[in-house]
C-alpha cells in the first residue's frame, strides 16, 4: 500500500548515495563554472576552482548564494542556459522584494516531477486516487507542480486551484476526491466553510490524506486537522528556487525526506556559516545536483531545520529535515527575544477553547515593544461568560509566556474575524517597520 516510486534511488545504500552526490557535486560545480559568468566570479573571489571540489567535503570551499544574488541579477542572471533551453518560467510573489525568477528545462522539469511523484507514492497515492489540488497555479510553483507530481503517478487531477471554496466542496464530494494539496491554513479555512454548509471532511467526503506546506505549520495544527477531519495530514516542503513543492513526509510522517540524488543539504549557523553539528537546529544551504538551467550552488535558503541522516523505518536512506521553525527573517525579535510564529501557533493549538486563526500585531508604545496575539475562540467559548473568557485570556498569556519568555497581550476574538487566506497566511503585522 505504501510503496516506492522508484525504489532503487529510495533505498540506496548510504555509501552508494554519496558517491553518487559526489559525482554529480564535481559534475555540476565544472557546469556553472562553464556556464554562467556569475558563478565563475564568484568562484574565483572565494578563490576556487572546480578541480578543488574532488570530495563531499569540500562543498565548504565553495561560496555560498543568496536570494539577494538572485534579485541583483533579475531576472535571469543566474541561470546556465539560454533562454531556448527554457520551457517555463516561475515567479515569486515578490512581497519581501523585487521578484526572483526561476527556469527549467524540460529535464528540470521531470525531475521535480520525479521527485513528487516519490513523496505521492510513499503516502499511498497513485492510480486511482483523485487528486483536488488547491494550491494556487500560475506564477506560484505551488499548483502546477502538485499537478504534474499528481499525473505521472497515474492518479486523476482535480486542479481546482485557491479560491471558490463551496465550490470546492461541492467538487469533492461530486468527483470524490481522496487527497487535497493546498496550504495548512486553506484546509482549516476549506473546514470551516464545510462545516457552514452542513458537509462533514469525515463523512460526506472521500478525502484520506492531505499534502500540506508553503507555510509553516505545527504539529498541534496537524493534530487538529486529523481529529477534527479524519485524514491524514502529511508536510509537504520546497522552494521556488529549488523547483517549488519537492519533498514530503512518508506514511511514517517523521520528518520530511529530501532526495539525496538531486540535492545536497547542509545545516549551518546562520551567523558564522559554518555547518552544525548533526542533530541541530540552523539554515538549511541547498546545492542542486539535476537542475540545470537554474543550477543552486550552496543556496542559503533562510528556513532553519533540523537534519535527520538516520534511515527511515520506510526503508528510504535518504535524509531528513524535520519540522521547519521558520525562516530566518519570518523571526520578530520582541524585547530582544526571538520569537518565531510556529512557536506562538504550537501554543495555541493546544488550547481547546482556542479557534484555528491568530495574528501576532507587534507595535512599539514609548520605548517597548508590545506584542499582542489576536485569536479567535471556539464557538462554544465564545458563549460563555465574561469571567470565563477573561480567565482564558490569562491562560493562554502565561502559556504563551512559558515557551516564548515574554509576556504577551491576548486578544481574544469571534469566530469567523480574522481575515482567511487562500494561499500563504499571514500573521504578523509588525507596525514598528516604517
Ligand atoms: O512555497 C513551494 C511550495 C508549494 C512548497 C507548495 C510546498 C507546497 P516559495 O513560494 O518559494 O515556494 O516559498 C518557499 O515557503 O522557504 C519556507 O519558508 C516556506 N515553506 C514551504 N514549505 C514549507 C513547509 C513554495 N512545509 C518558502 N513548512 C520556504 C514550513 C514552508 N515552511
Amino acid at each position: 500500500m505504501f510503496g516506492y516510486w522508484n525504489p532503487h534511488v529510495e533505498r540506496m545504500p548510504i555509501k552508494d548515495l554519496h558517491k553518487l552526490q559526489e559525482e554529480r557535486l564535481r559534475t555540476v560545480v565544472r557546469y556553472v563554472y562553464d556556464h554562467s559568468s556569475f558563478y565563475r566570479q564568484r568562484f574565483r573571489e572565494a578563490g576556487v576552482e572546480p578541480e578543488d571540489i574532488k570530495e563531499l567535503s569540500d562543498v565548504t570551499k565553495l561560496p555560498f548564494t543568496t536570494k539577494i544574488d538572485l534579485r541583483n541579477t533579475y531576472p535571469t542572471g543566474m541561470f546556465c542556459l539560454p533562454q531556448d533551453w527554457v520551457v517555463r518560467y516561475h515567479v515569486s510573489s515578490g512581497t519581501t522584494g523585487k521578484p526572483t525568477v526561476v527556469g527549467y528545462t524540460q529535464g528540470d522539469i521531470d525531475m521535480w516531477t520525479d521527485s513528487l511523484a516519490r513523496g505521492l507514492t510513499s503516502i499511498g497515492l497513485g492510480r486511482g486516487d483523485v487528486i483536488q489540488v488547491s494550491y494556487g497555479y500560475g506564477l506560484f510553483t505551488g499548483g502546477l507542480g502538485l499537478h504534474y507530481g499528481a499525473e505521472r503517478i497515474g492518479a486523476t487531477v482535480l486542479p481546482t486551484s485557491a479560491g471558490s471554496t463551496e465550490r470546492q466542496i461541492e467538487l469533492m464530494q461530486d468527483l470524490g476526491s481522496t487527497a487535497i494539496a493546498c496550504t495548512p491554513s486553506y484546509f482549516l479555512y476549506l473546514n470551516e466553510v464545510a462545516k457552514k454548509m452542513g458537509v462533514s471532511i469525515r463523512d460526506d467526503t472521500k478525502l484520506k490524506a492531505g499534502l500540506f506546506g508553503a507555510e509553516p505549520w505545527s504539529d498541534e495544527t496537524r493534530r487538529r486537522i486529523e481529529v477534527s477531519t479524519g485524514i491524514k495530514a502529511y508536510d509537504v516542503y520546497g522552494t521556488s528556487e529549488m523547483s517549488g513543492p519537492l519533498c514530503s513526509e512518508c506514511h511514517l510522517q517523521n520528518g520530511i525526506h529530501i532526495w539525496a540524488d538531486l540535492f545536497l543539504i547542509e545545516v549551518i549557523d546562520p551567523k558564522t556559516g559554518e555547518q552544525v553539528a548533526e542533530g541541530e537546529r540552523g539554515e538549511l544551504v541547498v546545492t542542486t545536483l539535476d537542475k540545470w538551467a537554474f543550477p543552486l550552488i550552496r543556496y542559503r535558503i533562510g528556513d532553519l531545520t533540523i537534519v535527520n541522516n538516520e534511515a527511515c523505518e520506510c526503508g528510504r536512506t535518504h535524509p531528513r529535515i524535520m519540522r521547519i521553525l521558520g525562516r530566518t527573517d519570518d523571526m520578530i525579535i520582541v524585547r530582544g527575544i526571538n520569537v518565531f510564529p510556529s512557536q506562538v501557533e504550537s501554543v495555541l493549538m493546544k488550547i481547546p477553547e482556542i479557534g484555528d486563526n491568530y495574528m501576532i500585531i507587534v507595535d512599539r508604545k514609548g520605548p517597548l515593544d508590545v506584542m499582542t496575539v489576536k485569536v479567535e475562540v471556539t464557538e462554544s467559548a465564545f458563549s460563555d461568560k465574561i469571567a470565563d473568557l477573561m480567565s482564558l485570556s490569562k491562560m493562554v498569556s502565561q502559556q504563551l509566556k512559558g515557551v516564548l519568555n515574554i509576556m504577551a497581550d491576548v486578544e481574544l476574538v469571534e469566530p469567523g474575524t480574522i481575515p482567511r487566506s487562500e494561499g500563504k497566511a499571514q500573521r504578523v503585522i509588525d507596525n514598528r517597520e516604517v
